[in-house]
């Protein structure tokens, strides 16, 4: 019989579904909790959770020592899962081997190496050739593609989860992989070392036509008008970078065979550089004044701080900028233009130091 009262047995059978709610809501909020937490903490990389960070490496290796470096760092980085470096501007060919030897060094034959068009300037040799005096890359265990481009193409496409296009040169390639396939820009972010917002070379006043931007303008402004997030740190923060002091000492001594190999490259590039300059000058002279170079301080290391930005912002100080590549190489803030993240100033320049120091000599 049932008089409409509701017996001990259906009040629990209704109040189990409402602790079952409760427990399912709690679960969900530890679970979207746990989520943002993997999202944002740690190296403050969004969106990439704890998996390693996937990234093509695109570098003019070779015209400044700078790109050495910042490979260095990309391969000491355990944050990252590095898809394929990719070699642009002037002899690509020749700037591959450079790249294949250093992964030989560092044990990273894993990594494919795409070289990118012939474009520009030298088209023949570069400052780091002594270096590869010795090295056949044809001996490179791992994969190399004479088609750069179509290298990058293949790897975004292919790929699972959204790959981060770090690019810390000129960009004919990221411009014609973007023309080739322009599905990239879907799948893939960019993070440039490019540009000059309110500083300039050496921290000047005033902005500069900085150089990865002036040198392939219209391939700059492809890039910088495709409809994928762009992050950039330009002259403002990636020009005042420098290890000098004690924090240089401990990278020059360091007996890591990646960084040994590191100090190596920027010898043959810095005396290379003073031949090409002073055509008169003595080998005596070359090595004195080589000597006094490397045995004191980097260069400025502007392409380290592409790497960093694909890792963490946290050490410097983010704006979202329209910001528009002019005819004459400028990147001007311009409100109609195309939204991207820029790294204007650093909150702590020496933690930055002191980081990339820690990663290059551990
Ligand atoms: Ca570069």
């Amino acid at each position: 019989m049932n008089d409409g009262k509701i017996t001990p047995g259906r009040v629990r059978a209704r109040a189990l579904p409402a602790r079952f709610t409760r427990l399912f809501i709690l679960a969900l909020l530890l679970f979207c909790l746990s989520a943002v937490c993997s999202c944002t903490s740690g190296n403050g990389v969004p969106g990439f959770g704890k998996k390693k960070i996937a990234i093509i490496f695109d570098t003019d290796i070779c015209d400044d020592i700078d790109d050495t470096w910042a490979l260095a760092l990309l391969l000491r980085s355990p944050e990252f899962d590095v898809r394929l470096i990719t070699t642009a501007v002037g002899d690509t060919p020749n700037k591959a081997k450079v790249v294949a030897k250093i992964l030989e060094v560092a044990g990273r034959t894993d990594i494919p190496i795409g070289i990118g068009p012939v474009r520009g300037g030298l088209s023949r040799g570069h400052r780091q050739d002594a270096w590869i005096e010795d090295y056949d890359i044809s001996s490179y265990r791992g994969t190399v593609y004479e088609d750069g481009v179509q290298a990058m193409v293949d790897t975004i496409m292919k790929s699972s989860r959204p790959i981060k296009v770090v690019a810390v040169g000129p960009l004919p390639n990221v411009a014609a992989a973007l023309e080739r396939e322009p599905r990239i820009a879907e799948r893939a972010q960019f993070v440039g070392m490019h540009g000059s917002v309110r500083r300039g070379y050496g921290g000047a006043a005033t902005p500069s036509a900085e150089y990865n931007v002036r040198a392939f303008v219209k391939e700059a402004q492809k890039v910088f008008t495709a409809p994928w997030d762009i992050t950039i740190t330009p002259l403002d923060t990636c020009g005042i970078v420098h290890l000098r002091s004690e924090k240089y000492q401990k990278v020059l001594k360091s007996d890591n065979p990646l960084t040994k190999a590191l100090i190596g490259n920027y010898r043959a590039w810095y005396e290379q550089g003073l031949r090409n300059d002073h055509k008169d000058m003595s080998e005596a002279e070359v090595n004195r004044r080589t000597d006094e170079k490397i045995n004191s301080s980097s260069t400025t290391l502007f392409d380290t701080v592409g790497i960093y930005l694909a890792m963490t912002t946290e050490l410097v100080e983010m704006e979202k900028l329209g910001i528009k590549v002019t005819d004459d190489g400028y990147t001007r803030i311009d409100d109609n233009a195309k939204v991207i993240s820029c790294a204007t100033r650093w909150n702590d320049l020496g933690a930055f130091e002191d980081f990339l120091v820690m990663r290059l000599t551990k």
